[in-house]
């Protein structure tokens, strides 16, 4: 924090933040780093009560061993804020917290809480806009008093996020996957002003879907794209093969990784003809994260991903559920890139 911070910022980069998959391996390393600002783990428990740490359940597939590091180029404050987590520089507050069923019972009640926290630490810390949000929730295709868990969960995300200012035109990123083990968690990335949410011409915005799939539409934005000066982030949310707002290519997983790939595609240009982010091609996306459900085939996924995108895109393979029972994959992914004048087109 401070001045010598805030030079630095301004300085080489011009993001607050870069984030990189690496080998499990370096962990002692890592934990020595002045800058480390978050560390995400697969599959596997790393111990230690840093709040830094992050240990999302979900097995990693394809035999690696991974971590996403996140590093700032100043050390960042850390601490607990309530049941918060947190780590923060003088531009990003990183935050992760336990999805707790015990203590309120119900989906739809535990995601109100765990959102009421989340939006009370923002105002607390001073970052008022969030950037993206990664949610892991256990069983979310198990029903509870007649709704599936992830309706009951977008039903609560609702309640909460539509009780703040103007709340559909600051909805940003996400990903909402299931996991396999009792412990479910969320993690956050908020920031001093707001992205941009942008939209996928090809599908209908989550939360403009039809009541069929939740009481309560989903309350994410298709990708955020935040301008840090000379450069920009685009945070892709978890992105599936859904035209309109129906799942195309049933039962069809490499179906499936093709109308993904047309989504991000599609994505992409929007960005570029609305906002000037300068993206050409898929392979310039980074940090992929593919989801499998159980008993999709990796080899074949990562193969044809390979044949589309090339083999230097970082990818992480990852067990989980995806929101609809009929899904068999989703993609969500990040890019750093330019932008053409950003003062003029990030304009709001
Ligand atoms: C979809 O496009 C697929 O509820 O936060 C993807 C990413 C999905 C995020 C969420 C849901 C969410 O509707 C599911």
């Amino acid at each position: 924090m401070g001045n010598s911070c805030q030079q630095r910022v301004s300085g080489l980069h011009a993001s607050p933040f870069q984030v990189s998959y690496e080998n499990t391996a370096c962990l002692p390393t890592l934990l020595k780093e002045e800058g480390l600002l978050a560390l995400i783990s697969f599959g596997q428990e790393i111990e230690g009560r840093d709040p830094r740490l992050v240990a999302v359940e979900l097995p990693e597939l394809g035999g690696g061993s991974t971590l996403e590091v996140w590093r700032a180029p100043c050390a960042p404050e850390t601490g607990y804020e309530g049941e918060i987590r947190y780590s923060r520089t003088d531009a990003v507050l990183f935050g992760c917290l336990p999805f707790e069923e015990g203590r309120v019972p119900g989906m739809e009640q535990a995601t109100y809480h765990a959102y009421r926290s989340i939006l009370a630490c923002q105002q607390r810390l001073g970052y008022p806009y969030l950037l993206r949000t990664w949610n892991y929730l256990p069983d979310i295709h198990r029903e509870e008093e007649g709704l599936e868990r992830y309706r009951a969960f977008c039903l609560g995300r609702h309640r909460i996020l539509e009780t703040t200012p103007n709340f559909e035109h600051h909805l940003v990123a996400a990903t909402a996957m299931g996991t396999r083990t009792s412990q479910g968690l969320i993690y956050f990335l908020a920031a001093l002003e707001p992205g941009v949410r942008i939209e996928n011409p090809r599908q209908v915005s989550a939360f403009h879907y039809p009541p069929r799939y939740a009481p309560r539409s989903p309350s994410f934005s298709r990708a955020t794209l935040k301008s840090w000066g000379s450069k920009a982030h685009l945070y892709i949310s978890g992105t599936a093969s859904i035209v309109g707002h129906e799942t195309r290519h049933v039962g069809n997983p490499s179906a499936q990784l093709d109308e993904i790939l047309n989504n991000l595609q599609a994505l992409a240009e929007n960005a570029r003809c609305l906002h000037g982010l300068k993206i050409q091609a898929l392979n310039e996306l980074s940090l992929l994260k593919v989801y499998l459900r159980q008993g999709v085939d990796r080899a074949s996924i990562a193969q044809r991903l390979q044949q589309r995108l090339g083999g230097g895109v970082p990818t992480l393979f990852l067990q989980g559920d995806i929101c609809r029972n009929d899904l068999l994959l989703e993609i969500e992914a990040f890019h750093e890139g330019a932008i053409e004048s950003p003062d003029e087109t990030l304009r709001e």
